[in-house]
């Protein structure tokens, strides 16, 4: 079944310059497609509509400001079973919780600062395209 899904390279990806390494990985699926690609930093506004979910939670100030600390990468990326297989190679939220060979997993330590996010379903997809790429709804 073909999807789209939302992926951000966090802050810290770019920052430690590993952008290159987590869209290489993502490229190298066979028949997915990279179809949006855009350097941005952040509104609040933009995060704030993001994690909606997670407002009220402890986490959610650190992680708005986190967030918005510098430039993310956003991408669409569309194939088969692609919600689901861009979550596998990100690896579990914790990175120190995530195997190696996963992305998180090989870069990450700080729970906060793991590297990317993706979708998390077709729902979470299609909402999040809209508020990355409004002219792609
Ligand atoms: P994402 O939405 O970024 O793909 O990550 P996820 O589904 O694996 O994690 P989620 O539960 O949706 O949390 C969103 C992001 O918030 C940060 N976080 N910090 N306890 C903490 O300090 C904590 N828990 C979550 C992470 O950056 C996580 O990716
Ligand atoms: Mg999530």
């Amino acid at each position: 079944m073909s999807q789209r899904t939302l992926v951000l390279l966090k802050p810290d990806a770019v920052r430690r310059g590993l952008t290159g390494e987590i869209i290489s990985r993502i490229e190298r699926k066979a028949g997915w497609q990279i179809t949006a690609l855009e350097l941005r930093t952040l509104e609040r506004a933009t995060l704030e509509q993001h994690y909606a979910e997670h407002l009220g939670k402890p986490f959610y100030e650190p992680l708005v400001e986190f967030m918005s600390s510098g430039p993310v990468v956003a991408l669409i990326v569309e194939g088969e079973r692609v919600i689901e297989g861009v979550r596998q190679l990100a690896g579990p939220t914790d990175p120190i919780a995530a195997a190696p060979g996963s992305i998180r997993g090989d870069y990450g330590v700080i729970v906060r600062e793991n590297l990317i996010h993706a979708s998390d379903s077709e729902e979470s997809a299609e909402r999040e395209v809209k508020i990355f790429f409004p002219g792609r709804g």
